[in-house]
């Protein structure tokens, strides 16, 4: 600002592409760098985060906090509880009568760059993974007031607190009152209840018509967490996945699950090491070694062998029909040429829908958050097809992918077309992202009987049939 009279984000990329930053006195190339690479950043995401990035962070720092003794209660609110896809900041609210302390523990926390404010009871704090927190201590006879509010979103909380008007009533994070008395306040289940609604998950509180239902009484009965019964895309060491067959299956087995459908790539995809026939045909092998291992511990467990053909531009597949044939089930994807016309990616999808060898297409718009947008189709049209020929849509868990999105699978599920909750794992760890892909499912308002692998194998299997 002194040196280069910088004054706005535009002037001072200017200077750091013009090399004029580093030689400043403090400075360096390595600041330069920074610089641009945080503008470039900033221009990609307009400062929002992957929630599949931050969540472990805020999960740890929620555990940090409740080591404390004068946190009684701690809860993440706003969008990370709503489990958005992408998170603006994350917001914490805490029970403690020693409201000082708290707020002296969390600003000193390791990890805490800079603090923006520090107040009695409000604390906002910036973490060196560059996300912000704010944070808010109430009393415990306005917690579930408090909780409603601070989760949002502000276009849920604008209607309830018109509903509560209606009723001569008045909604405020400190509670429901009856002019000045408090008539509800400790838990959000009171809140809605005296609202005439029933309580309603986070994930569907977005003003996209879970008050009218929850008036009602007909909200949907959404998926739970500990809901899947395996996971059906999944790679292995076989295409340059990180994991051997039996390190994902035992992975899979930690996670309670049934079953797994491991699905490497075929040929198209060289890169990724991709199988043809031949390879596929060894690989059977392989898992029918593992699952009568399994069978003789008398583990309840199986290792299903798929694949992800590519969908080649016209539609065709990279692999031939015999080799599908033999597979437990198939998945197909797109990886290759975006950048078709709406009419050709639409028939080039619904072309491999038809072929009755193709179980599932992944990942089906194709987009990468912050990256790339979906490539264009006509979605109506493919949740036709889907329907008429029985195909199963992904929903992938993948923190980048979340594809489809919440709007998506609320279209899927009244068109009736089935789909299926993946983490697309390309190494064991990478599993435990099935909880972002639940996440869509529920602000998506899937039930169980949207979800494939909600069904336990027997069932699994005769549907894949
Ligand atoms: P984000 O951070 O952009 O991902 O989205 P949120 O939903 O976490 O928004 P944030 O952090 O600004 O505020 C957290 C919650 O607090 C929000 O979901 C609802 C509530 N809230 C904040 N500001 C307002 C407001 O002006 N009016 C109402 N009704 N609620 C608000
Ligand atoms: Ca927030
Ligand atoms: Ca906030």
């Amino acid at each position: 600002y002194q040196k280069l009279g910088i004054k706005n984000l535009k002037d001072l990329e200017k200077a750091a592409k013009a090399h004029k930053i580093a030689p400043l006195f403090g400075f360096g190339p390595k600041t330069e760098k920074n610089i641009l690479e945080g503008i470039a950043f900033l221009k990609r995401s307009k400062g929002r985060f992957l929630l599949g990035e931050i969540l472990p962070q805020v999960k740890e720092v929620c555990q940090s906090l409740k080591k404390l003794k004068e946190v009684e209660r701690i809860d993440y609110c706003g969008s990370i509880r709503r489990m958005k896809e992408t998170i603006g900041d994350a917001d914490f609210l805490i029970i403690s009568k020693n409201p000082k302390r708290v707020m002296d523990f969390f600003v000193g926390l390791p990890g805490v760059i800079k603090v923006w404010s520090k107040g009695r009871t409000k604390a906002s704090i910036r973490t060196k993974a560059g996300f912000d927190i704010d944070l808010r201590v109430v009393p415990r006879e306005s917690y579930g007031s408090a909780l409603q509010y601070f989760t949002g979103s502000k276009e849920h909380n604008i209607i309830t607190r018109k509903i509560a008007i209606s009723k001569g009533l008045k909604l405020s994070e400190y509670g429901l009152f009856k002019g000045r008395r408090r008539i509800a306040g400790r838990s959000e289940k009171e809140i809605y209840r005296a609202l005439g609604m029933e309580w309603m998950p986070p994930e569907l509180r977005e003003n996209k018509g879970e008050i009218e239902a929850a008036l009602k009484g007909k909200l949907p009965k959404v998926i739970d967490y500990d809901s899947i019964k395996g996971d059906l895309h999944c790679h292995s060491d076989w295409d340059g996945g990180a994991n051997s067959i039996e390190e994902m299956a035992e992975r899979a087995l930690e996670m309670g699950y049934q079953y797994i459908g491991i699905t490497d790539h075929t040929k198209f995809l060289r890169i990724e090491k991709g199988l043809d026939e031949k390879k596929l045909a060894e690989q059977r092998k392989e898992i029918d070694k593992l699952n009568l291992k399994f069978q003789k511990l008398g583990l309840k467990f199986k290792i299903l062998q798929g694949c992800e053909a590519n969908i080649m531009p016209d539609g065709s597949l990279d692999i031939k029909d015999q080799a599908l044939k033999k597979l437990d089930f198939v998945i197909a994807g797109v990886h290759s040429s975006f950048k078709m016309n709406k009419e050709k990616m639409t028939q080039r999808i619904i072309r491999a829908m038809k072929n009755p060898n193709i179980n599932i297409i992944s990942h089906p718009t194709g987009r990468l958050l912050q990256k790339r947008d979906q490539y264009p189709i006509d979605f109506g049209r493919i949740l036709r097809s889907a329907k008429e020929t029985g195909t199963i849509l992904e929903i992938n868990s993948w923190p980048g992918r979340l594809d489809l999105n919440d709007y998506k699978i609320r279209q899927a599920k009244e068109a009736g077309v089935k789909m299926v909750i993946n983490t697309d794992s390309h190494h064991k760890d990478q599993m435990r992202y099935i909880e972002l892909g639940i996440a869509q499912a529920r602000r998506g308002w899937a039930e169980k009987k949207d979800i494939i692998n909600c069904r336990p194998l027997k069932e699994l299997l005769k549907f894949f049939k």
